[in-house]
């Protein structure tokens, strides 16, 4: 039987000759971002961040509760933990102006980005008055008029339709910006690494965002990816990645303007690794049997992206007495949003053919 060639002589092998092609310009002097900051905002601007991240905790726990009641049906997957990423970023776009698209995980980035928690919630509970009207449930939501495309549920199918969506920025010259988020499961696919080549060889105008909560259903990280350090993940693009911590919603800000202004001045795209963690299982249908009480327990406990804006708001000056009350608005406005979507109506059976297809174009 013939040896395979050992890896010393195999190493030795002489390179294939090359084609007598013009090299490619060197990768030198590439500019960088600037490394962020914590995100200084005034006191008013912390509450505003805090009652968003407060008002994603309390919707979600509450779609959880329905979830649980049998009122919402098919997938529905929880942002609790998360709150921080896209309350941060999106509080740095212009709804209307800008474009943001993600997976299934959607519920928190619609609220981050203004759409009314009654209409997001009717269309959890499949009702005609929800986004979608009632036809989407959790992972197909979509405002066209907030800028929000979507909900998508094949994982990182985003990523292309948020580079189409910079490119129309690009395109009609509105000075727009695209986000598309994924997740680190989502980091591995293929159609991820066409959209970066295309979005930085056309220099478009778009924030990559992989929130990497550590697991992909039930896969780690760190199981899954041969480069874990997911911020890396553009170099061979020549797309530059930071990595920020994702259960700081300041710090979060703070990344956000940085990429912010890279991508509208034209530097093409832009890579956010943020770094945070989900508390609930992949979706309510996951008893979560690959990690620990005990590991979700210690994150709840030290890094809770909602406690560490109590701390910061503290340090403003408001009082415990502010934050009650921003509790109990919250909470009511939560309760009437579910509220309303546990009493309107089902769509008509009429609708069942209707949305189907687009007609014109
Ligand atoms: C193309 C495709 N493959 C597999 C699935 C099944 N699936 C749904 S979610 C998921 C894990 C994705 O994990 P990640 O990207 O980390 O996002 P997270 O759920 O953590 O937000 C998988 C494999 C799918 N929906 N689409
Ligand atoms: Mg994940």
């Amino acid at each position: 039987m013939a040896k395979p060639p050992s890896p010393a002589r195999s190493r030795k092998t002489p390179a294939p000759k090359r084609a007598s092609r013009s090299p490619a310009p060197p990768a030198t002097n590439r500019e960088r971002p600037d490394e962020p900051d914590r995100y200084k905002a005034s006191k008013q601007e912390l509450v505003d961040l805090y009652r968003q991240m407060l008002l994603i905790r309390r919707f979600e726990e509450k779609a959880g509760q329905l979830y649980g009641l049998g009122l919402i049906g098919g997938f529905c997957h929880l942002y609790i933990g998360q709150e921080a990423v896209a309350v941060g970023l999106q509080s740095a776009l212009t709804v209307g102006k800008d474009s943001v698209v993600t997976g299934y995980r959607d519920h928190g980035h619609m609220l981050a980005y203004g759409i009314d928690p009654k209409v997001i919630m009717s269309e959890l509970t499949g009702r005609a008055a929800g986004i979608s009207r009632g036809k989407g449930g959790s992972m197909h939501m979509f405002s066209v008029e907030h800028g929000f495309y979507g909900g998508h549920g094949i994982v990182g199918a985003q990523v292309p339709i948020g580079a189409g969506l910079a490119f129309k920025h690009k395109y009609a010259g509105d000075g727009g910006v695209s986000v598309a988020y994924f997740g680190d499961g989502a980091a591995n696919q293929g159609q991820v690494y066409e959209a970066f080549n295309m979005a930085e060889l056309w220099k478009l105008p778009i924030i990559f965002v992989i929130e990497n909560n550590q697991y992909a259903m039930g896969t780690s990280v760190n199981r899954a990816s041969a480069e874990d350090q997911l911020y890396r993940r553009g170099e061979s693009f020549r797309i530059p990645g930071l990595q920020i911590d994702g259960m700081d919603v300041l710090a979060v800000r703070g990344a956000a303007e940085v990429a912010v202004e890279w991508v509208r001045s034209g530097k093409g795209p832009i890579l956010l690794e943020m770094k945070t963690y989900r508390y609930r299982g992949h979706s309510m249908s996951d008893p979560a049997k690959y990690r620990s009480r005990e590991e979700v327990q210690s994150v709840r406990e030290k890094s809770d992206p909602i406690e560490h804006a109590k701390r910061d708001l503290a340090e403003a000056g408001v009082s415990e007495d502010e934050l009650k009350q921003i509790e109990k608005e919250v909470r009511a406005q939560v309760a009437e949003a579910a509220d309303f979507a546990e009493t309107s109506p089902e769509p008509e059976l009429s609708e069942l053919h209707t949305d189907v297809l687009v007609e014109r174009y």
